[in-house]
């Protein structure tokens, strides 16, 4: 067993080079620290209870060697800081970083598929994919090792919600292209506990294997786990599920919301942020404090800036998520602009991390919806309809009812499909159901309305109706 580098919280805060740290596997780790079958209270104290200094220090070696090798190895990084007089020498440490250009998601769709990759194909093992218009998704590369750094960012959340190997960890984040299931699950192998690849829906079999197999940790969006909790109501077994925390991500919520679902499941349930572009959920992680998510500062670096001016705001006001990776391999991605805006605080923890850390989503700064956990871009909708031969004039219509998302799209029929007989218009509706399932991978309610019914509008054209209260 290789123990060199295994060093307390406190020796971390005394400022030692947190780059010289090695990691054993996550069990070796918890056996040394704390024995079988104590509770963790931190999955990698040196990194999450490190002092700010020696983070600091830790970051800023790391972003240098990160634009250095972007540079290098991808030929938009190049031009784009060229554009702007720069090269690597100039970047010296992360004060630095506010000198470079931003990305945005359009530039990572027009890199689409493998113009943002920094290393051979050969040392690439896995990709992920944001859900968006055929051809225009974002693909992330990842080597061997973002995917054992994405694994410590997952098993670090699964710890601060009370995890350790003794769970039963129960994955009800979809699995694929989605990056919410591939994170947690791989998060609960690092760690070690069982892991419950359930993948979303079938609720009746995620209920039995709940109770049969005593989950302890549900890892799943809000909004299913708030169906989970209502079906599990309804059947009567809420006596025989053993479930003590939930980690819920990818969408909105609200503290109402989190209060409804642990009375209903008697859990303690935790927020979790993360984003395919970065490298999936596990960006950031709520602690026992509950009150905002700790940012992994030695894989991520984070600004808030003015959405208009794209000034960089100090720690505490609100303003959009910029965020850096710095220890990427694959996909090192600077200064992507994330839309999401939310409030950064050093405030200290009583958790004892200190760990940077981001408030509750509070909106975005572009027009996409988030729906039962998936991202829906009303330019995807548009997209079926004109293919379908409809005009480009509907309304979405999304609620919460229960804690459940509902989508509604309306589309208007034009004159000609109008005279149609109901057989045909009904044939319509389920053709066009089923595109748009394929375009944006779930399934709205469809309802196809008389010519000219949706009002028009002498502005901005209103599209969506968002009535949900987050
Ligand atoms: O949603 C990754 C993820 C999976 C996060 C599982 C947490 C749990 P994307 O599909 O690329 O990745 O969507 C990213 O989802 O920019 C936010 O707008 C939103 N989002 C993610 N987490 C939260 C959260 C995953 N905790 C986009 N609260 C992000 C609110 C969230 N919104």
């Amino acid at each position: 067993m290789r123990m060199e580098g295994l060093v307390s919280p406190d020796s971390s805060r005394r400022g030692r080079s947190l780059e010289a740290v090695h990691y054993t596997q996550g069990n070796l780790w918890k056996n040394a620290l704390f024995g079988y079958g104590e509770a963790m209270k931190y999955f990698q104290p040196d990194r999450e209870c490190a002092s700010y200094d020696a983070m600091r220090q830790l970051q800023s070696e790391r972003f240098v060697k990160t634009v250095r090798h972007a540079y290098d190895a991808v030929p938009f990084y190049r031009e784009s800081m060229a554009k702007k007089g720069l090269t690597p020498e100039d970047i010296r440490s992360l004060d630095d970083l506010s000198k470079l250009p931003f990305l945005s998601k359009d530039d990572l769709r027009e890199s689409y598929p493998y113009g943002l990759l920094a290393v051979p194909r050969s040392r690439v093992v896995r990709i992920q994919s944001t859900s968006g218009t055929t051809g225009k998704r974002v693909v992330a590369f990842y080597t061997q090792t973002d995917i054992e750094r994405w694994d410590e960012c997952c098993a670090r959340a699964i710890v601060a919600a009370g995890g350790s190997r003794d769970d039963v960890v129960h994955v009800s984040y979809g699995y694929g292209l989605f990056t919410g299931g591939p994170g947690l699950n791989g998060g609960s192998h690092k760690l070690g506990s069982m892991t419950l690849p359930m993948s979303s829906g079938n609720t009746e079999r995620q209920i039995q294997f709940m109770c049969d197999l005593g989950s302890t940790i549900l890892c799943c969006t809000p909004s299913y786990a708030a169906y989970l909790a209502e079906s599990v109501m309804q059947q009567g077994v809420r006596d025989k599920i053993a479930l003590k925390a939930g980690i819920f991500g990818a969408e909105a919520w609200s503290e109402e919301m989190r209060r409804d679902i642990e009375d209903k499941l008697g859990i303690k349930a935790y927020d979790i942020y993360g984003l395919t572009e970065i490298s999936g959920p596990g960006v950031s992680f709520e602690c026992s404090e509950q009150t905002g998510m700790h940012i992994n500062e030695d894989y991520f670096a984070a600004e808030i800036i003015d959405p208009h001016t794209g000034e960089v705001l100090p720690d505490g006001s609100k303003g959009e998520l910029v965020l850096t990776t710095i220890a990427k391999e694959a996909f090192p991605i600077l200064r992507y602009r994330t839309r999401d805006i939310c409030v950064l605080s050093r405030k200290p923890c009583s958790c004892g991390r200190t760990l940077l850390k981001m408030g509750r989503l509070m909106g975005r700064t572009d027009d996409m919806l988030i729906i039962r956990g998936v991202n829906v871009f009303p330019s995807q909708i548009e997209t079926v309809l004109l293919k379908g031969g409809y005009s480009p004039n509907y309304l979405i219509i999304v609620d919460r009812v229960n804690h459940s998302d509902t989508f509604e799209v309306q589309v208007e029929l034009t004159p000609e499909m109008f005279s149609d007989t109901v057989r045909k218009i009904a044939a319509r509706e389920s053709e066009l159901l089923a595109s748009m399932r394929s375009m944006l991978g779930i399934s709205p309610k469809v309802t196809l309305v008389a010519p000219r019914s949706i009002a028009r509008s002498e502005g901005k054209a209103v599209r969506v109706i968002d009535k949900r209260k987050i």
